[in-house]
C-alpha cells in the first residue's frame, strides 16, 4: 500500500495520523500537485492529494474515504464508532475540521494563486469566517473535555488536530491559542503522540 501526498497537506496528515495510529505501515510518496508535471491525475482524476493505492492498483480518495478504510484495517485503536448516532457525530467533527481546511485552502488560493488585480478580499473574508465559525463551535463542544468525542482519542480529534496544525502552518495571524485555551491545551496534548509529532509540517 502506497500514500500518495505531501508533508504540508493537512488532509495528508490525517490520514497518515489515522495509520500510525492503527499501527498500519503504508509508504509515502511524495507528490507535489501544484507542479506542472505532477503525475497525480494518472491516479485520482481530481488531481488531488491524498490518494492511497492498494497493492493491487486501485486508487483510494479522498480523505474521509481513506481514514474510514484504514480505521478498518486492524483492530488497534478503534478511531470511528461503529455506527447509528455516534458514528455520525465523529464524521461531523471531522467535517467541520476539513471545513476549516477547505476554508483556509480557498481562501490562502485567492491571496497566491491570482494576480492581485483579480483577488476578491470579500471572498477571503468568507472563507476567513467559516474559519472563526468553525473554532467557536469546535471550541464550545469541546469545553472541559478531554478528547472531541467520548473518553478516548477518535478521528475527531485527528481532524480537528491537523486543522489546527495547519492554521499554524498558514494563517499564523488567526490567534486561536488565545482565544480558544481549550484548543490550545488539546493540540499541546495531541502533539505529544509520535503520530501528530512526527507528521507536522515543515516550517513554511
Ligand atoms: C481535499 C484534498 C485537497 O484539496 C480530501 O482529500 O479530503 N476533500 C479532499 N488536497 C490538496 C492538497 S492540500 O492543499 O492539502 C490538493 O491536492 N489540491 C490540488 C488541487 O488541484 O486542488
Amino acid at each position: 500500500m502506497k500514500l500518495i501526498g505531501s508533508l504540508t497537506s493537512p488532509y495528508v496528515r490525517k490520514v497518515r495520523i489515522v495509520f500510525s495510529e492503527k499501527k498500519v505501515d503504508v509508504d509515502l510518496e511524495l507528490e507535489n500537485v501544484w507542479a506542472t508535471d505532477t503525475k497525480i491525475a494518472l491516479n485520482n482524476p481530481l488531481g488531488k492529494v491524498p490518494c492511497l493505492l492498494l497493492d493491487d492498483g486501485a486508487a483510494i480518495y479522498d480523505s474521509r474515504v481513506i481514514a474510514e478504510y484504514g480505521d478498518t484495517l486492524s483492530p488497534v485503536a478503534q478511531l470511528i464508532p461503529s455506527g447509528g448516532r455516534e458514528r455520525a457525530t465523529v464524521k461531523t467533527w471531522e467535517a467541520l475540521a476539513d471545513g476549516i481546511m477547505d476554508a483556509g485552502i480557498l481562501a490562502r488560493l485567492e491571496a497566491t494563486w491570482r494576480p492581485a488585480d483579480q483577488q476578491s478580499p470579500a471572498w477571503i473574508d468568507r472563507q476567513m469566517r467559516k474559519i472563526d465559525g468553525a473554532l467557536r463551535q469546535i471550541s464550545s463542544e469541546l469545553g472541559e473535555n478531554t478528547w472531541c468525542h467520548s473518553n478516548q482519542l477518535t478521528l475527531a480529534d485527528i481532524a480537528v488536530g491537523c486543522a489546527l496544525g495547519y492554521l499554524i502552518l498558514r494563517f499564523p495571524a488567526v490567534t486561536w491559542q488565545i482565544q480558544y485555551p481549550n484548543l490550545d491545551r488539546l493540540y499541546q496534548k495531541l502533539m505529544q503522540r509520535p503520530s501528530f509529532s512526527e507528521t507536522a509540517p515543515p516550517a513554511a
